[in-house]
């Protein structure tokens, strides 16, 4: 019975940007209104990658990474009441507190109890649960999934449906339901619209997903990557197009290829600024849309003519999909469970957690699309 005990297992740890290794640690029993959780699976976003590769501010050392997870409660902490030992569930990068002025906002899932109004290094009493060799290590997003055994507040935590197959559940920890919410949620997309989808990692064709889902009669796909080409139709994409095989700018090809209208809908989940404003410039004048869902390195700007929101374009932002994380991901995976989405083909590889680095650099090299770690 580990129930109330520290508990000693494995994590990766980031020591700082570049220096990732597995090590033991100890993980401490939750507190009130908290939860500790055995991860059963874990996916690797491109988040993770940005810290590692130090492109995110904010962020203390040592950190355990990870947040795209999925297990099942070992134990809970003083006032928990929705959650029991054994449940299957899904730390959540975006919590709902519930009670804030966004959570009580039917528009937004931006939860001020996110790290965009507060770090989420610390747990939310200012202490962490985790500690190696003798040092406090730090949390990342409440989630942490990286480890063994995490601990995340009651808010930043959904039950899922017992069926559900961890390996998969995992990626609606961040990248499906980023990418498929931007469309679905945010966007709205209607049927037999055309849109535009800049990146085709696993937020990328989480996006293809959810307009194919939607819809869409023209799904676009736009990668310097054309291995991600095959993927992307598979996913519903009707044309894969490579800006590198063309001498001028990605938008003028997506004007001419609307017979010079522009697309309904454009999404970039690159985190490329000058991709960002490609994407508002090959939109429809009038009714176009475009959704930011990449992460812009930390203090990037961007310059624009503001003619293009004048004449009637939208420019908006997505983060998690815009969903309310406790209630919408478990209703998502429902939604998997009943077949109204396929997303497996998203895992192109899986290994085991020691082989965390491996998982990196088929990111970092373009190999993977998501590849899952099993503990
Ligand atoms: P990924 O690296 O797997 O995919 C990015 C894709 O973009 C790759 O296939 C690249 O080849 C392609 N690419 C790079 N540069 C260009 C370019 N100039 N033109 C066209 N294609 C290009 O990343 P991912 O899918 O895991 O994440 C994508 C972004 O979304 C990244 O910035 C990440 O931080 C962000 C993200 N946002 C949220 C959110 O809540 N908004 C959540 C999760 C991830
Ligand atoms: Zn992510
Ligand atoms: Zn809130």
């Amino acid at each position: 019975q580990t129930c109330a005990k520290v508990i000693k297992c494995r994590a990766a740890v980031a020591w700082g940007p570049h220096k990732l290794s597995i090590e033991d640690v100890e993980v401490a029993p939750p507190k009130a209104h908290e939860v500790r959780v055995k991860i059963l699976a874990a996916g690797i976003c491109r988040t993770d990658d940005q810290v590692l590769e130090g492109e995110m501010g904010g962020i203390s050392y040592p950190v355990i990474l990870g947040h795209e997870g999925a297990g099942v409660v070992e134990s809970v902490g003083e006032g928990v009441t929705n959650l029991k030992p054994g449940d299957k569930v899904i730390p959540l990068c975006i919590p709902q507190c519930g009670t804030c002025s966004s959570c009580l906002h039917p528009a937004t899932n931006c939860c001020f109890k996110t790290h965009l109004k507060e770090p989420q290094n610390l747990m939310p009493d200012k202490t962490s649960r985790f500690t190696c060799k003798g040092l406090q290590v730090h949390h990342f997003l409440w989630n942490s999934t990286f480890s063994e055994y995490t601990v995340v507040p009651e808010d930043a935590v959904a039950k899922i449906d017992a069926a559900m197959p961890l390996d998969k559940a995992c990626l609606f920890g961040c990248g499906f339901s980023t990418g498929y919410g931007a469309v679905v949620n945010t966007a709205k997309v209607q049927p037999d619209s055309t849109c535009a989808v800049f990146g085709l990692g696993g937020v990328g064709l989480s996006a293809v997903i959810g307009c194919k889902a939607a819809g869409a009669s023209r799904i676009i796909a736009v990668d310097i990557n054309q291995g991600k080409f095959e993927k992307a139709k598979q996913f519903g994409a009707t044309e894969c197009i490579n800006p590198r095989d063309y001498d001028k700018p990605i938008q003028e090809v997506l004007l001419e290829m609307t017979g010079g209208e522009g697309v309904a809908y454009s999404f970039e989940c690159i985190g490329n600024v000058d991709v960002m404003k490609a994407a508002l410039e090959a939109c429809h004048i009038g009714y176009g849309t475009s959704v930011i869902v990449g992460e812009a390195p930390a203090g990037a700007e961007i310059s624009f003519s503001p003619v293009l929101l004048f004449t009637g374009r939208t420019w908006k932002g997505s983060i998690f999909g815009g969903w309310k994380s406790k209630d919408c991901v478990p209703r998502l995976v429902s939604d998997y469970m009943a077949k109204k989405f396929n997303l497996d083909g998203l895992v192109t590889h899986t290994l085991p957690f020691d082989k965390i680095n491996e998982g990196f650099e088929l990111l970092q090299s373009g190999q993977s699309i998501r590849c899952v770690l099993l503990f």
